[in-house]
C-alpha cells in the first residue's frame, strides 16, 4: 500500500486451500464439544455461571445482508495486512503467532470528562459482545466478508463522556519494536495510528472488535482489540489498539503522513474516486474468481451517507 505497491490480482495459491478450512472447522467443532463438556463438569450447584458470548455456534451457509457468503476462516486468518510484522500478507500469521496480548490495557483519554484505562478482560466483560457480519474492502482492491464479534464504539465513548471540544477520535496501535519487526522500517511513522471524525466514530456501524468467527481475535487480525469501520477502506480499521484519544483537531495518521496524495483522511469506499495509481470501481472478493463492482460506501450508504451531506467527496477523499 505504500508508494512502491500496485494492487495485484490475488492468485488462488495465495489462499489456503478449502480442505485446510474444512479440517479446521472440524477441529473447531471438536473444540466446542470439549468446551461444552468442561462447562457441564463445572456446573456443580455452587459454581458461578460461565458467561457465554452470544455468537452463533455455526457459520455454515451464513451470508451478509446482501446475500454474499462469508469469506473462509482460513483466508480471514491467513491473508492479512499488518505492516508492523511484514508486507507479505501470508507471512503475517506465522510471524505474529507469539505476539503477546496479555496483559493489555487500553487508554481512553483526551477531551473527555471521565478518562479511563481499561484492562482488556475488564473491557470485554463491561461491554457485551454482539456479532456483526461486515464487508472489509482493502484499498488495494480485494475484499472479504467477516463475522466480527465486538461492541459499538459509541458505548465506550458514552462511558468516558466526550467534552464539547472533542471533534475527532485518534486510534493508536501498539509500539513495540521487539515484537513487531516492521516497526524498524524508516518509511513509516510508528506507531500505526488512524482517525475518525467524532460523528463517524459514534455511528452505530463503528465497532470495537475483539473476535471473529465466534473466537477471540488472533494476532494477525489485531488481537486483542481493533476498530472496524466497514464503509471505509480497510486501513482505517487499526489493529492492536492501546489508546483511543478524543481530540479537537484532525489527528495525524500513518498513511496520510506517508502519502497524503494517495490516502485521504476520510478514505470512504467510493467507486467514483480512483486511487491515483488504480481504479477503485471493482474489487476481487477473496475466494471468488470474477471481480465484482465496488459499492458506494462499501454498501453501507443507507447508514452513513448522511454523515457527508454537503461535502465534496472528491476533495475529501
Ligand atoms: N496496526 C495496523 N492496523 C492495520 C494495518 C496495519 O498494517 N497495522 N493494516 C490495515 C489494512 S491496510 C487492512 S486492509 C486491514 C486488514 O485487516 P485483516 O488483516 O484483519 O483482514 O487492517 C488494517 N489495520
Ligand atoms: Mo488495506
Amino acid at each position: 500500500m505504500n508508494t512502491k505497491w500496485k494492487p495485484e490480482p490475488i492468485r488462488s495459491s495465495d489462499i489456503t486451500p478449502e480442505a485446510v478450512y474444512v479440517n479446521r472447522r472440524q477441529f473447531m467443532k471438536g473444540a466446542a464439544l470439549v468446551a461444552g463438556g468442561a462447562l457441564l463438569a463445572a456446573c456443580a450447584p455452587q459454581a458461578a455461571p460461565t458467561p457465554v458470548p452470544s455468537v452463533a455456534a455455526t457459520y455454515d451457509g451464513q451470508k451478509d445482508e446482501l446475500g454474499d457468503p462469508l469469506t473462509s476462516y482460513a483466508a480471514v486468518t491467513g491473508y492479512n495486512n499488518y505492516y508492523e510484522f511484514t508486507e507479505d500478507k501470508e507471512g503475517v500469521a506465522p510471524m505474529a503467532k507469539d505476539f503477546k496480548t496479555r496483559p493489555w490495557t487500553i487508554e481512553v483519554s483526551g477531551l473527555v470528562n471521565k478518562p479511563r484505562t481499561y484492562d482488556i478482560d475488564e473491557l470485554m466483560k463491561r461491554f457485551p459482545p454482539e456479532e456483526r457480519v461486515y464487508r472489509l474492502r482493502c484499498v488495494e482492491g480485494w475484499s472479504m466478508v467477516i463475522p466480527w464479534r465486538g461492541f459499538p464504539l459509541n458505548q465506550l465513548l458514552k462511558e468516558v463522556e466526550p467534552t464539547g471540544a472533542a471533534k475527532y477520535v485518534h486510534f493508536v496501535s501498539l509500539l513495540d519494536r521487539d515484537q513487531m519487526p516492521g516497526q524498524h522500517s524508516p518509511f513509516f511513522v510508528w506507531p500505526y495510528s488512524e482517525g475518525l471524525r467524532l460523528d463517524e466514530a459514534q455511528n452505530d456501524l463503528t465497532l470495537v472488535a475483539t473476535g471473529l468467527y465466534g473466537k477471540d481475535l488472533l494476532p494477525q487480525n489485531g488481537a486483542p482489540l481493533r476498530v472496524v469501520v466497514p464503509w471505509k477502506y480497510g486501513f482505517k480499521s487499526a489493529k492492536a489498539l492501546v489508546k483511543i484519544e478524543l481530540v479537537a483537531d484532525q489527528p495525524p495518521t500513518l498513511w496520510l503522513t506517508s502519502a497524503p496524495n494517495e490516502y485521504g483522511f476520510y478514505s470512504n469506499v467510493n467507486p467514483d474516486v480512483p486511487h491515483p495509481r488504480w481504479s477503485q470501481d471493482s474489487e476481487r472478493r477473496i475466494g471468488e474468481s470474477d471481480r465484482r463492482p465496488t459499492l458506494m460506501f462499501n454498501g453501507y450508504a443507507d447508514q452513513v451517507a448522511s454523515l457527508y451531506t454537503g461535502m465534496d467527496l472528491r476533495t475529501n477523499y
